[in-house]
């Protein structure tokens, strides 16, 4: 596996690239055109010149997150082919940049859900939080608000204000739509685009619904392992993969993580990796990467990964705000740093077991 980093470009984040390059064993860079709008078609010179930010910082460019989907394309309206089309003219582009894997959701509406953007814990430091409880009494408009008061002047990814200033007609876009058709739009979408992936060499990674169960009465369709393997054998076409998001998994706690790494072997193409506690029914916080502090088994996660022979990009996820660091909630360098190295502790320990196993 190689250890990245997501980034939101030198307009919108406030990490620095020398600052990642920083991190022992980071290898690459995990970034967007932050400024485009689902359903936009990307410009060539746009992604070259991100790729040259990059790579003139010392690092790879090892992965889009996210080109975002319109969602004519997740309620299957009749203008659909048109934004399925300006996505394929995207791939293709980043296909010819030598860029090979695209993370995306196909949640409706509200990318990640939280309650919390800055839950204290004991310590001092915050986290996102998720309460089922806070989330049943809130308006999702004002959720948006909420989510946008929180975000210490930043724009979050999947709530930008363009977006959120029409979540009524979203909402209304949704009212036919079920699991079963909001599945069917994602299966017509993938076929339709499998052949550029194929011709560019293209991975598509789809990423786990968060939180993993229906939000404000939407549709959610890739919430566990029953979900992604019906995804896997209705497009069985090895560029149609996953993102593993263990801490997005986990907010279930019946989601098995390292059982659903091991049965995806060859189609899991990003990981993010991150744990989570859990504070009662329906209610979980991010917790440090580190596996005593929260629910998850990070070196049997890590384990698995190795075991399937896992090579593509991992990056921490989400990262609590620690040493007076004012980020993106989520998003700060240092939590991120501490977790990579967790992460690359765990991947050399596995590693140098093999080793004498071999
Ligand atoms: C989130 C999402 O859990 C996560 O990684 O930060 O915003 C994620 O990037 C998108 O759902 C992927 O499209
Ligand atoms: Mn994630």
């Amino acid at each position: 596996m190689k250890m990245t980093f997501r980034w939101y470009g030198e307009k919108f984040d406030s990490v620095k690239l020398w600052q990642i390059r920083q991190i022992p064993g980071m290898t690459g860079i995990i970034t967007t055109l932050y400024d485009t709008k689902p359903g936009d078609e990307w410009d060539a010179d746009a992604i070259a010149r991100m790729k040259k930010t990059v790579e003139d910082a010392g690092l790879e460019l090892s992965g889009i997150e996210s080109v975002n989907i319109h969602d004519a394309i997740k309620v299957g309206a009749p203008e659909r082919d048109r934004y399925i089309q300006s996505y394929m003219n995207t791939i293709r582009k980043l296909g010819q940049a030598d860029i090979h894997m695209i993370c995306y959701n196909f949640m409706p509406v509200f990318d990640w859900t939280r309650s919390d953007l800055a839950k204290m814990r004991a310590d001092g430091s915050t986290v996102l939080a998720y309460d089922q409880e806070k989330i049943d009494r809130i308006d999702p408009q004002r959720m948006f608000e909420q989510i946008d008061t929180d975000s210490n002047g930043f724009i979050l990814p999947g709530w930008e204000p363009e977006r959120m200033a029409h979540v009524k007609e979203l909402f209304e876009m949704y009212r036919e739509v079920d699991e079963e058709k909001l599945f069917q739009n994602l299966v017509y979408f993938l076929k339709a685009i499998m052949p550029v992936c194929d011709e560019y060499d293209v991975n598509m990674a789809i990423h786990i619904d968060d939180p993993a169960w229906s939000v404000f009465g939407l549709p959610r369709i890739m919430k566990n392992k029953a979900d992604l393997h019906r995804l896997m054998d209705a497009v069985p076409n090895p560029h149609n993969g996953v993102t593993l998001c263990t801490g997005s998994l986990s907010s279930n706690p019946d989601n098995d993580i390292p059982d659903i790494i091991r049965s995806l072997k060859g189609r899991i193409h990003f990981a993010h990796v991150r744990n989570t506690r859990h504070t009662g029914p329906g209610q979980f916080e991010e917790s440090a990467h580190y596996a005593a502090d929260g629910d998850l088994n990070m070196p049997e996660i890590v384990r698995a990964l190795v075991d399937i022979g896992f090579a593509g990009p991992v990056r921490p996820d989400h990262g609590r705000a620690i040493w007076g660091e004012v980020a993106m909630p989520g998003y700060g360098l240092y939590d991120r740093a501490l977790g990579s190295q967790y992460i690359l502790g765990l991947y050399d320990a596995v590693k140098s077991e093999r080793g004498r196993e071999a």
